[in-house]
């Protein structure tokens, strides 16, 4: 019998480039400048993975804004970084994942310090953030001219608050720029882990217990619903077009599958819903986590103890002091 081939196929069919659906009059070319000359190309490997077809691709105003505000960030770590192993491009490559471009020290507060002692980590956040908010602005702008709903932005947004959280709301009410996010690897997470520790380890912070059970359940979700149309992609399922207009037998099956193994099912729009919240609630869960952290509460494993969440231990060792009330030496 032969079946329909899914994404397993070795073939690839070669056809006339397609520029895409006309736009509506007055919202400008597709291709930046350049309108039929410029001509998409098609690149094999692509193919296995995903479409063949590169371009057209859309630049514009807020496009080419946000790349070089991007590239004016990353250069800033980038020779900020050099400087620290004394302009040497081996010592560069070899300690990339240690350097940092840190913060200013708290006793800065949040005025503008001179360049090499944080301005420039402040410079570099600067021109990060605006770069990441005009690709915002590019996603929104680009879905409206398509005439698509305008979810990937607003699911973008929510990472960006949890982003503007580390490294700008939380600072802002903590009243110094010390206690954003330094740019580097591995230092950025020696900071996750400090954070941490500092506030009396965030496995308690509820709303971190919830991000986590969004980012695994994001997982679970996006590993069900890719499983389950793979699984009748023999039957067409991929195919979303002909499955919303007649569902056909592949939805039907896949349907009834979950029916069968668990009662419920989702529907083929509401599985997309369940996977968007699913995602955007994990940074948005996230950022309300850390915003709390430090400002409404200074340890979470006391304030689980007080609210019954973690036991309290029996009094062997004398009662647990919280760091941040101590003063003097013992701090
Ligand atoms: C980071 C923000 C949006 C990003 C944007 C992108 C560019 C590129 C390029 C510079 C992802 C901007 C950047 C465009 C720039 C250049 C070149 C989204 C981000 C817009 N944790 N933890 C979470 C787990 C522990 C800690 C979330 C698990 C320890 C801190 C998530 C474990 C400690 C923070 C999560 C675990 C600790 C978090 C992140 C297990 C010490 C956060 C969700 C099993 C290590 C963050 C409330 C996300 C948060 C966060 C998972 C353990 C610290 C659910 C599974 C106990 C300080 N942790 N964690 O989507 O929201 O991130 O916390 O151990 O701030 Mg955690």
């Amino acid at each position: 019998m032969i079946e329909y081939q899914n994404i397993f196929t070795q073939v690839q069919v070669h056809a006339p480039a397609y520029v895409g659906t006309p736009m509506k009059p007055g919202l400008g070319s597709r291709l930046w400048g350049v309108t039929s000359e410029q001509k998409p190309w098609h690149i094999h490997l692509l193919g296995r993975i995903g479409d063949a077809q590169v371009g057209p691709i859309y630049l514009g105003g807020y496009g080419i804004a946000s790349i070089i505000c991007g590239i004016i960030a990353i250069q800033i770590m980038g020779w900020n970084m050099l400087a620290s192993v004394d302009f040497s491009p081996i010592e560069m490559i070899k300690q990339l994942p240690w350097l940092a471009l840190e913060p200013p020290s708290p006793a800065w507060g949040l005025s503008i310090p001179p360049l090499n002692e944080g301005g420039w980590w402040l410079m570099a956040g600067f021109f990060l953030t605006l770069s990441i908010l005009l690709w915002w602005a590019r996603m929104y702008r680009r879905a409206r001219a398509l005439g698509m709903g305008t979810h990937i932005a607003w699911a973008f947004a929510s990472a960006i608050w949890l982003y503007l959280v580390l490294g700008f709301f939380r600072p802002l009410l903590m009243g110094n720029w010390g206690e954003a996010v330094p740019f580097g690897i591995f230092p950025h997470l020696d900071w996750t882990a400090a954070f941490s520790i500092r506030y009396g380890n965030l496995f308690y912070n509820p709303f971190h217990m919830l991000s986590i059970a969004f980012l695994y359940g994001s997982a679970l979700v996006f590993a069900m619903h890719a499983a389950t149309i793979l699984a009748v992609s023999r039957f067409g399922g991929e195919r979303e077009l002909e499955q919303i207009v007649d569902r056909g037998t592949a939805s039907e099956r896949a349907a009834l599958f979950w029916r069968w193994t668990m009662g419920f099912n989702a529907t083929m729009e509401s599985i997309h819903r369940w996977a968007w919240w699913f995602a955007v609630l994990t940074p948005l869960t996230g950022g309300i986590g850390i915003l709390l952290t430090g400002t409404v509460v200074d340890n979470w494993y006391l304030w689980a103890v007080k609210h019954g969440v973690a036991p309290s231990y029996p009094q062997v060792f004398p009662p647990v002091l919280d760091p941040a009330a101590m003063t003097g030496v013992a701090q």
